[in-house]
């Protein structure tokens, strides 16, 4: 079984639990409390040197990090990752977009608004740029959204599941979804395909907390 350390309101997190439900994959989380220096330990950087979540345990001692790779890794061989060679690059193209354009401004404004207490006032100035530019990627989905049903290969994929993690969150985070129909629709089609999860949802597989498995191990 894998293991995945995770933290619940982490939407990087988020992308591999729901990819994890969709393909029915059972798995044991570990929860990592990034706001209280878990993902720093020594023992966690000498699995992840990145210090952070998520990261997916393979086999015994052997740790994937970074969530779009982790998300190749479940999907290949299954409906999740498109099989011809455009469709594929289609899909990492999104994912690519999904790091570079969204998760940085939407998912900053989410941590920092949502997650610490007092980040609007640490954040004032970055604010701006993460709704300018967050609004920026939202058009770009909205545009590609208007003619098409799902990002890559006309059907859910994990490019779907990718930009579905922090999209979802927008509007906690002050950015007005309202404005943008086709992601809307896109949003309720990934929330009505089988399996779905929402991102407070835990395995039944017994989560323990990261201190707690340490002890345990
Ligand atoms: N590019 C990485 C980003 C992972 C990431 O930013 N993880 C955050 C939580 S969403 C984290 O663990 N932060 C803790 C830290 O950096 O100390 C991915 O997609 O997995």
């Amino acid at each position: 079984m894998y293991k995945l350390y995770s933290m619940q309101r982490s939407g990087n997190s988020y992308k591999v639990r729901l990819a994890l439900a969709f393909l029915d994959a059972p798995y044991r989380a570990i929860e990592v409390d990034i706001l209280r220096g878990e993902s720093r330990t020594p023992d966690f950087l000498a699995k992840n040197p990145s210090g952070q979540v998520p990261l997916l345990e393979t086999a015994p001692g052997r740790y994937l990090a970074e969530s779009n790779a982790i998300l190749w890794y479940l999907a290949v061989g299954t409906a999740l990752a498109p099989d011809t060679r455009m469709d594929r690059a289609e899909a990492l193209q999104w994912m690519f977009f999904e790091q570079h354009a969204l998760e940085p401004n939407i998912g900053s404004a989410y941590f920092w608004l949502c997650l610490v207490k007092g980040g609007r006032d640490l954040q004032t100035h970055a604010l701006e740029d993460w709704l300018e530019r967050g609004y920026a990627a939202l058009q770009v989905m909205e545009n590609h959204l208007k003619t098409n049903d799902y990002f890559a290969a006309g059907q859910l994929t994990i490019a779907d599941i990718a930009l579905y993690g922090y999209t979802h969150v927008a509007d906690q985070c002050d950015f007005d979804l309202s404005m943008f129909p086709a992601v809307n629709a896109w949003l309720r089609r990934v929330e009505q395909t089988p399996g779905f999860i929402t991102m407070d949802w835990t395995p039944e597989t017994a989560t323990v907390d990261a201190a707690n498995f340490a002890a345990e191990a």
